[in-house]
């Protein structure tokens, strides 16, 4: 049944519209965000659908096809961080915020072709299709940047998960075609073509959950905040001379965060720079950058898992050019990027690396430059 129809049956009438909000591969700039520095994501086909309508009896009533059509209702007035909680905090911290621009009861019905937990920013694609529904329900009218950071808030405040302002950024602005370099500081955004002639993008979910609420991430977030305290800086992102500062740190586990996030940002920089210039064939340059971001976060940030390096190492072995796990780690997908011909073979050895090991089979899909989020009807 489509989901204006399952809509319409559940509530007597059709929705008003149907939004749908895209899941994001992050190209490369990991944990850069929360320390005010450089991203380079792309929205991909897969992500979630809202169908959604007013309703005047001050309600929320949120129901997803992925929950087994299980029923969240309350009252919008009576909305609390934490309560609802599970996915429905998502939809509900978005009312929650937007209370204060005159958002009053709706009904939504949800579905998702995204993954959960695969690391491809399936929280904040449903916070985002929320957003962009409850917001045309009510004209308000807030831009796509002002958006973002109103879903970062209700994911912080709301779900407790203190997420940067990467994947609601990547959800809400992304343009088909183009990989979008974010500055997390200013908010200023620059789309970069994203060519992939003759590329595979490949994300591959390692079936490894991840759970960014579990606290290995906050941990992340709280340690760069305390380098960043005892270098005197207002973020890492300031930080320009990186052996200055790794000699100014007391301690071993704070240098390799540092370093992690100043030399991920300059990577950030050099694949903008490689794809800007769009002369010749970037693949292989393009690739290295994957691959030493992955390493680095692997050695110095201490957030990969073992079935997204075995995924890395056995890509490049069978001819990938380059790889590293997307998100906040932990968990979730890995994103190869290999030459068109080369592709199937590439997946052929990351999967016979799972069986080997007698992993459960990865999930595999192409990927390209999708557009943002927006209303379908
Ligand atoms: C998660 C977070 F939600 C993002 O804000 C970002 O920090 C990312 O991990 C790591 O780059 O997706």
């Amino acid at each position: 049944m489509s989901l204006i129809a399952e809509f319409t049956a559940v509530h007597g009438r059709p929705p008003s519209a149907v939004w749908r909000a895209p899941g994001r591969v992050n190209l490369i700039g990991e944990h850069t965000d929360y320390n005010d520095g450089l991203v380079l994501p792309f929205a991909i086909g897969l992500g979630v659908t809202v169908a959604a309508g007013r309703r005047d009896d001050g309600m929320l009533e949120l129901r997803s096809r992925q929950a087994g059509g299980a029923t969240v209702a309350v009252p919008v007035a009576g909305l609390e961080p934490g309560r609802p909680g599970g996915w429905a905090a998502y939809p509900a911290g978005v009312a929650w915020m937007l209370r204060d621009h005159g958002v009053r009861g709706a009904s939504l019905l949800v579905d998702a072709d995204l993954p959960q937990g695969a690391g491809l920013s399936s929280s904040a694609a449903l916070g985002c299709a929320a957003a962009l529904a409850l917001c045309d329900l009510y004209g308000v009218g807030l831009g796509r940047p002002e958006l973002a950071l109103l879903v970062q808030q209700a994911e912080n405040r709301f779900a407790g998960m203190p997420c940067g302002i990467l994947d609601q950024t990547a959800s809400l602005r992304c343009e088909e075609g183009h990989a979008l370099l974010l500055d997390c500081r200013s908010g200023a955004a620059e789309p970069v073509p994203l060519p992939l002639a003759g590329l595979s993008a490949l994300v591959v979910d390692t079936r490894a959950a991840h759970a960014l609420t579990d606290g290995g991430y906050a941990a992340r977030r709280a340690q760069c905040e305390r380098a960043a305290g005892l270098l005197g800086v207002p973020a890492l992102r300031d930080v320009t001379d990186l052996p200055a500062a790794l000699a100014a740190l007391p301690d071993a586990a704070l240098r390799r965060r540092v370093a992690h996030v100043v030399t991920e940002n300059a990577r950030v920089e050099a694949a903008a720079g490689l794809l800007r210039g769009a002369a010749g064939d970037p693949g292989a340059r393009l690739g290295a950058l994957l691959t030493a971001s992955h390493a680095s976060l692997r050695d110095r940030y201490e957030v990969s898992w073992p079935e997204a390096d075995v995924t890395v190492a056995a890509a490049l072995e069978a001819g990938a050019l380059g790889g590293r796990m997307v998100g906040g780690g932990f968990g979730g997908s890995v994103l190869l990027l290999a030459r068109t011909d080369r592709a199937d073979q590439v997946l052929a050895a990351v999967r016979a690396a799972y069986a080997g090991r007698g992993w459960e089979p990865p999930r595999a899909h192409r990927v390209a430059p999708a557009a943002g989020a927006r209303r379908l009807s």
